[in-house]
C-alpha cells in the first residue's frame, strides 16, 4: 500500500510517518507538506534516508500537485490542517483556506486523478466538531450520531471540512472514512497546545498561563493509539462510516497542570491563572465503543499518568527540538535539506 499523507510534517503527521513504516514494513508513504509554522521536516529527520518515504513540499490547495500524487498512491489519508485553536481566534481566514477549501480541493483531486473512486480517503476530524458537553453530567460523551455545533472558527472550520467528505460519500459514492478523535499527546507536538507549552516553560523557570478557572475538561490520547486507529480505519474501516477515537481519560485543565508540575517536581505557585479563552468550551469526552466494537481498537498507550510522565520526559530530554523550534531556528534545517521553495 502506497499512502499519500498530507500534513505529515506535524505533530500527528510525523507520528504517523514514523508508527506506519515501523508497523507496517511493507507500506510506503508520500508526504505532502506546505510546511507552514507548525510543519518540521525534522521530526522526521531519522527517517528521510527511508526509501519507503518520500517527501513533498506542497499546498493542499495546489489541485494538479495534489492531482498527481493521487496517481501515484493506493490511499489517502487527510491531516494537513490549521490546527490550533487560539489562533483561529484571531484570524479565521487561514482555517477557512486550509481546512475548508483544501479539504474540497482534495476531494476534487481525487475525482479526477481516480474516475472510478476507488482509492480510499480517509479524513481526520476532531471531536471539537461536537461542541461542548456539560460538567455535571459525567455519563454523556460525544457518539458519532451527535449533533455537530462547533464554537470555535478552529472547529467550524473542521466542521466545513468533515461535512465536505461526507457530501463526496453521498453524492459521488467516493469511498471515504471519517474520523473525529480527542485532544492527543505525546513527542513532537507544537509547543502552542497545552502540554509542551506547560512543559517548556517550566524547563525555562516561566510560569504556566491556565485559562479561566481549569475547571474545562478534555478526554487526552497517546497521539501513537491514535494513529494506529487511523491505520485500523485505513485498512479495516467501513465506507462512508464515522468512526469517533478517543481515551476514556477525561482530566480537567486543573488536574493535567498539576500532573505536570509533579512531574516537573514544581509547585502550584507556578501556576498563573490568566484570561478565559473566548468561547472555551467545557468538556470534550469521546465514546468510542464503536471503532472498538467494529474494528478491534482500543487505547494502550494512553494511561495515566505513566504516559505523561513520559511525554514530559521526551521534552526535557529533547531541549534543542523545541528550543529551535520555538525560534524558529529549525526552517533553516529545511532550506538545507530542500532549498529555498
Ligand atoms: P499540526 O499543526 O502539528 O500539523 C499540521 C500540518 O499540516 C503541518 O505540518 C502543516 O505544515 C500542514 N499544513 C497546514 N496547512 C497546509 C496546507 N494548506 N497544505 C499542506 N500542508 C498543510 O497539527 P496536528 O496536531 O498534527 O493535527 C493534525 C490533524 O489532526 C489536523 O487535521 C487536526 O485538525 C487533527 N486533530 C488533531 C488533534 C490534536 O489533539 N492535535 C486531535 C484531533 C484531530
Ligand atoms: O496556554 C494555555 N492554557 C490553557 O489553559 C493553552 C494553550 C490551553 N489551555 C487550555 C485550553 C484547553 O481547554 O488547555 C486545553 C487544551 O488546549 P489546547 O492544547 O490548545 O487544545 P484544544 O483547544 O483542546 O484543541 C486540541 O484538541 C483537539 C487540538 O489543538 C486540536 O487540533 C484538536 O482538534
Amino acid at each position: 500500500m502506497k499512502i499519500l499523507l498530507t500534513g505529515g510534517s506535524g505533530f500527528i503527521g510525523s507520528n504517523f510517518v514514523r508508527f506506519v513504516l515501523r508497523e507496517r514494513p511493507g507500506y510506503q508513504v508520500i508526504n505532502l507538506d506546505a510546511l507552514t509554522y507548525s510543519g518540521n521536516p525534522e521530526n522526521l529527520a531519522d527517517i528521510e534516508s527511508d526509501e519507503r518515504y518520500r517527501f513533498v513540499h506542497g499546498d493542499i490547495r495546489d489541485i494538479d500537485r495534489v492531482a498527481e500524487l493521487i496517481e501515484e498512491a493506493d490511499a489517502v489519508v487527510h491531516m494537513a490542517a490549521e490546527s490550533h485553536v487560539d489562533r483561529s481566534i484571531m484570524d479565521a481566514r487561514p482555517f477557512v483556506e486550509s481546512n475548508a477549501l483544501g479539504t474540497q480541493t482534495v476531494i476534487d483531486a481525487l475525482r479526477r486523478a481516480n474516475p472510478k473512486l476507488t482509492k480510499r480517503l480517509v479524513h481526520v476530524s476532531t471531536d471539537e466538531v461536537y461542541g461542548t458537553l456539560p460538567l455535571d453530567k459525567p455519563e454523556v460523551k460525544f457518539t458519532e450520531d451527535t449533533p455537530l455545533q462547533p464554537n470555535s472558527p478552529y472547529a467550524a472550520s473542521k466542521t466545513a471540512s468533515d461535512l465536505f467528505v461526507r457530501a463526496a460519500f453521498h453524492t459521488f459514492g467516493m469511498d471515504v472514512c471519517i474520523t473525529r478523535c480527542s485532544n492527543n499527546f505525546g513527542p513532537y507536538q507544537f509547543p502552542e497546545k497545552v502540554i509542551p507549552l506547560f512543559v517548556t516553560n517550566l524547563i525555562e523557570g516561566k510560569k504556566v498561563p491556565l485559562y479561566g478557572d481549569g475547571r474545562n475538561v478534555r478526554d487526552w490520547l497517546h497521539v501513537e493509539d491514535h494513529c494506529e486507529a487511523v491505520l485500523a480505519v485505513l485498512e479495516k474501516g467501513s465506507a462512508g462510516e464515522v468512526y469517533n477515537i478517543g481515551g476514556n481519560n477525561e482530566r480537567s485543565n486543573l488536574e493535567l497542570t498539576h500532573s505536570i508540575l509533579q512531574a516537573m517536581n514544581c509547585g502550584e505557585e507556578k501556576i498563573e491563572y490568566v484570561k478565559d479563552r473566548l468561547g472555551h468550551d467545557l468538556r470534550y469526552a469521546i465514546d468510542a465503543s464503536k471503532i472498538e466494537r467494529e474494528l478491534g481498537w482500543r487505547p494502550t498507550r494512553s494511561a495515566w499518568p505513566g504516559a505523561l510522565e513520559a511525554t514530559v520526559k521526551w521534552y526535557v530530554d529533547n531541549p534543542q527540538w523545541w528550543q529551535r523550534v520555538r525560534s524558529g531556528a529549525y526552517r533553516t534545517y529545511y532550506e538545507k535539506q530542500y532549498g529555498n521553495a
